[in-house]
């Protein structure tokens, strides 16, 4: 008689969870915002739940002259808190088409407005790995100069990571399991 045990259905789940990673783009939605003199901006976005493997932070469109006046940082669900950028670019305009990623070749302080690719940040991304993508993140712009304001029009995170599952997911494996293991004992 074959009975199925607790520890098995364990090693199964154990074998399919992997197969539910997931890889997604999540821009923010409550953009534009404007960056002012000595003030900071702030703007979200939501992700839904999984486990992080990576994070990279998209500025896609952020204009503002003199960009040495900027400061930026990001902050996730759990309020874990990495740098991204501090006072670069001289009096150079413009963040267009940016990503922050641990694996770029060069470090953000080497590159020039308005900072076209991949660069890395001040901190690193990885951070974040391990913890729940699930929730609000926040992206903050502090502009510590006067005579130079702008606006972020649009940035967002690309994260890779693995798909929690709900735990209706896991009582309906649990129940397919046992049934399988039914219909093998009744074949035997
Ligand atoms: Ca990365
Ligand atoms: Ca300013």
């Amino acid at each position: 008689m074959k009975v199925i045990t607790r520890s098995s259905v364990l090693i199964l789940l154990a074998i399919c969870l992997p197969v539910l990673s997931s890889a997604g783009v999540f821009m923010s939605t409550d953009v534009p915002r404007g960056i002012r003199d000595h003030q900071t901006t702030t703007s979200t976005l939501t992700v839904p739940p999984m486990v992080i493997q990576d994070v990279n932070v998209l500025i896609t469109t952020l204009y503002h002259s003199w960009m040495a006046d900027l400061v930026m940082w990001i902050t996730s669900p759990q309020g874990t808190t990495v740098a991204l950028y501090s006072y670069y670019g001289g009096s150079a305009n413009n963040m267009l088409n940016t990503i922050f990623d641990d694996s770029a070749t060069l470090h953000i302080s080497q590159g020039w407005p308005p900072f076209g690719g991949s660069y890395r940040p001040d901190a690193p991304l990885s951070a974040f790995i391990g913890e729940n993508a699930g929730g609000v993140w926040t992206l903050y712009i502090r502009d510590d100069a006067s005579w130079d304001s702008g606006t972020l029009e649009a940035w967002g995170l690309e994260i890779n990571g693995e798909v929690i599952p709900e735990p209706a997911t896991l009582v309906l494996v649990g129940a397919g399991l046992a049934a399988v293991a039914l219909l093998r004992r009744r074949a035997a």
